[in-house]
């Protein structure tokens, strides 16, 4: 009788062990997701926008966009007037236009009017190196010719010195996100794509675009984004008063409007 009990009890200890056993990888998986941190959000603190002036009689001129993204900090070049096959090398030098020191920071080459940079560190690293100066090379075998330069500060500041407002704009592949902005005459609004498609922001009306003429982008005289790829980004200064729509371009169904007080 006792034997009974304890064969009944083996089997009862080898039964429960290999439930166990078999039992753990199908748990494996749950308790995995659990651990998995949550996404967090990081707000991107307002860009910094340099003009970037022509120097020599280059007639190359733009902006840089300078903003923090995920504890980097990303700088996007636009140039007007710039060659079409020569890579112009782009730094961040130590202090100023007027006297620009060593390389601080080494920027992608201006290509094709642009150049997109992720420097990595937080804004705030950059930020405790001024005065910085943004220069523009002529080319790999003519580094000692700047054609184009802007002072970094603390703010958004023209090249003449006096402090430019900024706003940003975000692009989703869905529409313009404020869809209605008033700003002030002279802001730097910087268009951000945030969606997956190419964006094109463009005065109305389509397909010339010709009701906001002003400064040059992409196009002579007109605000034009000429294509921004999803995750880049378009700065345009607006100077003329006044209420001025304007769409996307390739999907022409998104619009927006730009109230310039
Ligand atoms: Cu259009």
């Amino acid at each position: 009788m006792n034997k009974t009990i304890s064969i009944l009890i083996v089997i009862l200890v080898v039964g429960v062990g290999v439930f166990f056993y078999f039992r753990k990888p199908a748990e494996a998986p749950t308790s995995g997701i659990e651990k998995e941190s949550p996404v967090v959000e990081q707000k991107a603190a307002e860009p910094i926008v340099v003009k970037l002036a022509a120097l020599k009689d280059s007639g190359e001129s733009g902006t840089a966009t300078i903003f923090e993204e995920n504890g980097k900090t990303k700088v996007l070049l636009s140039i007007v007037g710039a060659p079409k096959n020569t890579p112009q090398p782009a730094h961040i030098h130590a202090g100023s236009c007027t006297a620009p020191g060593s390389i601080i920071y080494t920027l992608a080459s201006v290509a094709n009017g642009g150049s997109d940079t992720m420097l990595e560190m937080p804004l705030k690293n950059i930020m405790d190196k001024l005065p910085l100066a943004l220069v523009v090379h002529k080319s790999e075998t003519a580094m000692g010719t700047y054609v184009s330069c802007g002072d970094v500060r603390g703010t958004s500041v023209g090249s003449t010195g006096g402090a430019i407002e900024v706003a940003t704009i975000e692009i989703s592949d869905n529409g313009f996100s404020p869809a209605t902005l008033t700003v002030k005459a002279g802001t730097t609004v910087t268009f951000k794509n945030v969606g997956t498609g190419d964006s094109w922001p463009a005065s109305a009306k389509h397909p010339l675009h010709l009701v906001y003429l002003d400064q040059d982008s992409c196009f002579a005289g007109k605000f034009t984004g000429c294509g921004i790829p999803g995750g880049g980004s378009w700065s345009y200064t607006f100077k003329q008063k006044g209420s001025w729509a304007y769409h996307d371009h390739l999907r022409s169904t998104l619009f927006g409007k730009i109230i310039i007080e």
